[in-house]
């Protein structure tokens, strides 16, 4: 690598943050980049935190204020992983500076805030500026695999998407609130945290939009502890602490009509008890299926009815051959990869889009999913009448 550099502001020390750094640190250990990364500074508010993150994961210095950062001439990329009502503002402010941008997911909080950034991003491109979101399940091999079979024609006709993203870290009506669980910050509550990873990889995998919807929401537990300390996902509150109130759904479920004439079923829950991320979603077509799950990640099902009589039936892929995207860069085939991984290959992309080999999911993308997470919103507090995807 001999050209310049790649300096990088990570905004946010949270979970996500945390995958996004390893992710900067082994992406070019493992893959041939363009340009080599440079963990320059993480930004955030708190300062024991951001210290300690910034030592920990590798990041040469801290700030506490992102616009100063945004606006340093000494930096090239600006990762933005904090909460959605942050997003809009953090990206127009760091595409306006000519910074390259990757956004966390839902791309923002509400379809107008996300049309703002696509003008932004719009805008940025043409001074050859890269805008991407980051829906990371998009990079696991297998489903990479699954997007091919689905391009060759293996599966024909698509006719039915059957998506479901089951988690239960929220089982317990004890475990503490978090910002996932605050409209203001998050926007939805299953819905856009997980139930938008659902909803992107199905119009990716089948390359068609959805078009219509007709949902249901439902909030189980009201309130929940205020919580003492940063634990991630999932644990159990102090019960004396003071309860807050919970204005999100727990759970999501919506029929979904897509533009190429597909059904879809869609799911999303953290109250799936013993799904820890069972992020599974099923496609058929009239030759073919295909099935995943992520807590199997590395497999992927596929049925082919042009097999011979005698042989039909669901097989089991291994998406950890060389063969398949990604896996080469990796172990021999069989030893798998994990979670952290689907985040590596995220970052592999996003540089070599920078450097002119484009990639998805855009901003506009992305905008899309918001709109369809608005109009699944729209049709529950409708009673679940259906709702065109404006
Ligand atoms: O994007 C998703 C999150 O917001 C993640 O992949 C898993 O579910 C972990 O946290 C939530």
């Amino acid at each position: 690598m001999t050209t310049s550099p790649l300096r990088v502001a990570v905004i946010g020390a949270g979970f996500m943050a945390r995958a996004h750094s390893h992710a900067w640190r082994t992406a070019p250990r493992f893959f041939d980049l363009p340009r080599e990364p440079q963990l320059s500074v993480l930004v955030s508010r708190d300062e024991a935190r951001g210290h300690t993150a910034a030592r920990d994961w590798g990041w040469e210095s801290w700030s506490d204020d992102w616009r100063t950062v945004v606006a340093r001439d000494d930096i090239d990329v600006v990762d933005i992983c904090t909460p959605g009502d942050t997003h809009a503002e953090i990206a127009i402010a760091a595409l306006g500076a000519g910074k390259h941008v990757l956004c966390e997911k839902p791309l923002a909080n509400d379809p107008a805030d996300a049309a703002d950034m696509v003008a932004a991003a719009d805008a940025a491109a043409r001074q050859g500026v890269v805008a991407m979101c980051g829906y990371s399940y998009r990079r696991t091999p297998a489903l990479a695999s699954a997007r091919r079979l689905i391009a060759e024609g293996a599966l024909g006709t698509i006719r039915h998407v059957r998506a479901q993203y089951l988690q239960d870290w929220l089982s317990d009506a004890d475990a503490p609130h978090t910002w996932r669980l605050d409209r203001a910050s998050a926007g939805s509550g299953a819905l856009g945290d997980i139930g938008a990873h659902s909803i992107d990889t199905a119009q990716w995998l089948t390359g068609e939009r959805i078009v219509g919807v007709s949902a249901h929401l439902r909030t189980f537990v009201s309130s929940r502890p205020r919580r003492s300390a940063e634990v991630g996902l999932g644990g159990r509150g102090d019960l004396d602490a003071e309860r807050l109130p919970v204005d999100v759904d727990d759970a999501a479920a919506f029929i979904a009509d897509f533009s190429g004439g597909a059904l879809g079923v869609f799911e999303a829950t953290r109250m799936a008890l013993g799904r820890r991320n069972a992020n599974r979603i099923e496609i058929n077509g009239d030759r073919g299926s295909v099935a995943f799950d992520f807590e199997r990640m590395n497999e992927l099902e596929f049925y082919s009815d042009d097999d011979a009589d005698d042989r039909r039936g669901f097989r089991t892929i291994q998406a950890t051959d060389p063969a398949h995207p990604y896996a080469d860069a990796w172990w021999p085939t069989g030893h798998g990869i994990g979670y952290e991984h689907t985040f590596t290959h995220q970052i592999v992309d996003f540089v070599r889009s920078i450097d002119g080999t484009p990639e998805s999911p855009s901003f506009a993308d992305a905008y899309q999913v918001q709109r369809v997470l608005a109009a699944v919103e729209e049709s529950a507090g409708d009673e679940g009448r259906r709702t065109r995807v404006r």
